[in-house]
């Protein structure tokens, strides 16, 4: 593949020079263009006719690109709070291509998502496999831009020590995320629904499963890789072994847990306009946080309307399972939960301790809290 791994490269500072660049979120999007690049490049390389390399060109510019990139700029954030200083070009540009791996690594599973969920629309427009001609092909397509993590790892970190710790991590990762999406899948069977299987211990076992890994654990796992910091090590003002990575887990987990109860809230409460997906949780059965609250403040008449309606791919039967959700006070559970919850992370991260030379700094957990703490969208 084409450039060099080294950095500063001058690739790099062209990109990184320009004026009209500035704010981190630009500087992060401007990386894209060019890891975008790099890719079609490879892709071409390999001989592929010409209507390939426009198909490829459209699944990444489709799928990658336009979502809130909390992910992605969290590592580019935890690399910098950790580094202590403000990042060279280089560091920048490196810490910014595995933050758009993590994004790439999003992207595959919305795809697949998607088609098995039924979902109609995604960041505001047509799921990717509406799209006329794509269809089931999508499958394919995600393989790819999953591929296309690996090549990025390739091309920026094969000469670093911790490449095989990336490489190894992502792997991980996918398999947990994958595990969640089945997990997720089983528990909600298209063709019987039977709410006594729905439980609050299986919402926490999907949602650790299919989003508190990739989503908050993985972009801060990377930074901790890029940043050198090692599995284990003795700590220097108590007679015991800190295990970095471990500690990390402990709070990035339960942060992951809180934001999936706000995607399962969103999508029965939030606005199709803000949140630019449809919800589809009700019609396809899924053990959400939504159905497990309401299961537990439900009259028997309302558990009657929830078996009846509840899972069926129909609006009205959609319609009636939202009126006992808001009758038992569904807003006001979420408001009362989010608060709570917000509470109980900020005093998780206050017990790391700060007086260890640790480079975990609490500001790596504040800053990724900060981007979710009552989202709309
Ligand atoms: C999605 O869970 C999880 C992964 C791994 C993509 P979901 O189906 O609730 O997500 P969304 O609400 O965005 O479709
Ligand atoms: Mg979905
Ligand atoms: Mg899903
Ligand atoms: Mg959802």
């Amino acid at each position: 593949m084409g450039l060099p791994g080294s950095y500063p490269s001058p690739f790099v500072d062209q990109i990184f020079k320009s004026p009209s660049v500035s704010s981190k979120r630009e500087r992060f999007e401007q990386a894209f263009v060019v890891v975008r690049q790099q890719l079609l490049d490879a892709f071409a390389a390999q001989g592929v006719p010409d209507d390939a390399q426009t198909w490829y060109k459209r699944n990444i510019d489709y799928n990658v690109p336009g979502g809130k990139l909390n992910r992605g700029l969290s590592v580019v954030d935890s690399v910098e709070i950790m580094k202590g200083h403000p990042l060279t070009d280089g560091e920048f540009f490196q810490a910014a291509v595995l933050g758009w791996a993590v994004e790439f690594l999003q992207a595959f599973f919305l795809v697949l998502d998607d088609l098995m969920d039924h979902s109609v629309t995604r960041r505001g427009q047509p799921t990717y496999y509406r799209v006329p001609g794509v269809g089931t092909i999508s499958v394919n397509d995600a393989t790819m831009l999953e591929s296309a993590i690996y090549q990025l790892l390739k091309l920026h970190f094969r000469n670093e020590t911790y490449y095989v710790d990336l490489i190894e991590l992502f792997h991980d990762t996918t398999f947990q995320t994958s595990t969640g999406q089945l997990l997720d899948l089983i528990t909600a069977p298209e063709d019987s629904v039977d709410l006594s299987k729905i439980s609050l211990e299986k919402f926490q076992l999907i949602a650790l499963h299919k989003t508190a890994y990739y989503s908050f654990y993985l972009p801060v796992a990377l930074a901790m890789h890029m940043c050198q910091i090692p599995a284990a090590y003795p700590s220097p003002s108590r007679a015991e072994t800190v295990y970095p990575y471990a500690l990390a887990r402990s709070i990035l987990l339960p942060v992951g847990e809180y934001f999936q109860v706000q995607d399962d809230f969103l999508d029965f409460a939030g606005s199709p306009e803000k949140i630019g997906k449809v919800g589809t949780d009700i019609v396809d059965n899924k053990c959400s946080w939504c159905i497990n609250m309401a299961l537990g403040a439900a009259s028997p008449e309302q558990r009657a309307i929830l078996d009846a309606n509840y899972g069926r791919r129909d609006p009205e039967m959609e319609a009636r399972v939202k009126t006992v959700f808001e009758e038992v006070g569904l807003r006001e559970k979420y408001r009362v939960y989010e608060e709570k919850v917000y509470a109980e992370i900020m005093a998780l991260i206050e017990s790391v301790p700060e007086d260890e030379g640790v480079v975990l700094k609490r500001e790596v957990f504040t800053n990724f809290v900060d981007k979710i703490y009552k989202r709309q969208k």
